[in-house]
């Protein structure tokens, strides 16, 4: 994979390595059920495996039994990163691989498969950077209530603890969970993710337990004196749709849920008023003794970014009494507006939030594109172009003395989209889902570039 064999691509980023900070930190992601194969190594059932085994929950009805195959080709994996050159890889562990039953005791190959990649990367100079909790609950738990249960809190601390005495020597950072709105709000009230839910009061229980969960997954890891622990909020840049009252109430509602909820649960140890007002009824009657343990001191915070929303009303429909209206720009294959200026201006608002110390990094941006494969390479200028004005948005943060550390890509290959399957490639390197063979897309060869210089 050397990237002389590979003049033949002129693709470039706008920006090189040494555009940003020294200690500036490059890195790709994955997760684990988006790319392992859970039906390798004695994985046990998540909600993800009986979620996709219901027709019609997921386009073409796939799954994620293979997906990626990486449970067995590792190797070639790591050894791609290594030679993209980037400082860290963002991977997540499978809570149903490492304790089938979300409980007891953990299946060895699970644990000895992470060893196995922690070490490669070690020995590949790759930092690893890894989340906790990427959306796949043991069906054990999913049984008994899942998010909707204060119990799973309590299950994922255990879970944690033994992650962390196991992993916490050669992990350079953790995170607890990744996008507590997918897992709660996305997948409980919209219910377009599993376990599909579609009630107010279940989102309200799940927004609430995911942030003890990572309140009580801080404070045990901590006990055992790990440093550098931090979370993944997901947000969006949020706009009314029109000059209305109505939609600027309804966007300050909708920006409250995806945008405040998890951020201020964790700084101000408080929930935002505007989701209050809907959600509170649903919330468990002592929840704000939990507020304390939710706000535990973090060491970071990250950042994923996608696309913008227009917001407008939404008339007949109870709280939150929201739509989302697309926007005028280009939109990549999962027609999400390209929007990089919202990157610009959330960043500012989340470092007051959080602090000027807090460091900051950007855990995942990147898009979908339908580019094809034409012999054996793949020009994908889109993805190009996201990436420069992404980066061009960060660099300006920068620059205005914002604390952000580092940018990671989503993500290092093509891999198992959700409820959407296989179709949306967000992929530097293509994967071919009937073959499994990787093939670097031309973003690949001009990360290669700029890491290099
Ligand atoms: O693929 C997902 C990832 O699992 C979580 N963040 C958003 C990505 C793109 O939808």
């Amino acid at each position: 994979m050397n990237i002389q064999n590979h003049s033949f691509l002129n693709a470039h980023m706008d920006w090189q390595r040494s555009d940003f900070p020294t200690n500036f930190e490059f890195g790709v992601a994955t997760s684990a059920y988006q790319i392992e194969g859970s039906q390798f190594g004695g994985c046990g059932e998540s909600h993800w495996d009986r979620y996709a085994a219901k027709s019609g929950n997921v386009v073409g009805n796939e799954h994620g039994g293979i997906a990626c195959d990486h449970y067995n080709r590792w190797e070639e994996d790591l050894n791609l990163i290594q030679q993209l050159g980037v400082d860290s890889y963002r991977f997540s562990t499978s809570w149903a691989r490492i304790m089938p039953y979300g409980k007891g005791q953990p299946n060895a190959k699970g644990l000895a498969f992470y060893d196995r990649l922690i070490d490669g990367m070690l020995a590949r100079g790759i930092s690893p950077n890894l989340t906790l909790y990427h959306w796949e609950l043991p069906m054990a738990l999913a049984d008994k209530g899942g998010w909707c249960n204060r119990d799973t809190a309590y299950r994922f601390a255990d879970f944690s603890e033994l992650i962390c005495s196991r992993y916490g020597d050669r992990v350079d950072r953790f995170a607890t969970i990744n996008e507590p709105w997918c897992v709660s709000w996305l997948s409980h009230f919209l219910g377009l993710q599993a376990p599909g839910k579609t009630s107010l009061e279940a989102a309200a229980l799940s927004m609430h337990h995911i942030l003890l969960a990572h309140g009580l997954s801080i404070q045990a890891m901590r006990s055992l004196n790990q440093r550098n622990l931090g979370i993944v909020l997901n947000f969006e840049h949020a706009q009314p749709a029109d000059d209305s009252e109505r939609a600027i109430l309804a966007t300050e509602r909708h920006d409250a849920i995806i945008n405040r909820w998890f951020l201020e649960a964790i700084t101000k140890k408080q929930y935002p008023e505007p989701a209050l007002e809907g959600l509170g009824d649903y919330l468990p009657e002592s929840y704000s003794e939990d507020m304390d343990i939710i706000g535990q001191p973090i060491d970071w915070l990250g950042i994923n970014y996608y696309t913008r929303q227009l917001i407008a009303h939404e008339d007949g429909c109870g709280f939150p009494a929201t739509k989302t209206v697309l926007g005028p720009r280009p939109k990549t294959a999962m027609d999400w507006e390209i929007y990089p200026e919202g990157l610009g201006q959330l960043l500012p608002r989340i470092a007051e939030q959080v602090g000027a110390d807090m460091p900051l990094y950007i855990t995942e941006n990147g898009l979908a594109t339908n580019e094809p494969i034409i012999d054996g390479r793949s020009q994908d200028g889109l993805r190009l172009d996201f990436f420069n004005q992404h980066l061009a948005e960060v660099k300006g943060a920068i620059d205005k003395g914002l604390n952000i550390q580092g940018y990671t890509a989503w993500s290092l290959m093509d891999n198992y989209e959700w409820s959407f399957g296989y179709d949306k490639r967000f992929g530097l390197i293509h994967i071919d889902f009937e073959t499994l063979k990787r093939t670097p897309k031309a973003s690949y060869y001009a990360w290669q570039k700029s890491m290099q210089s």
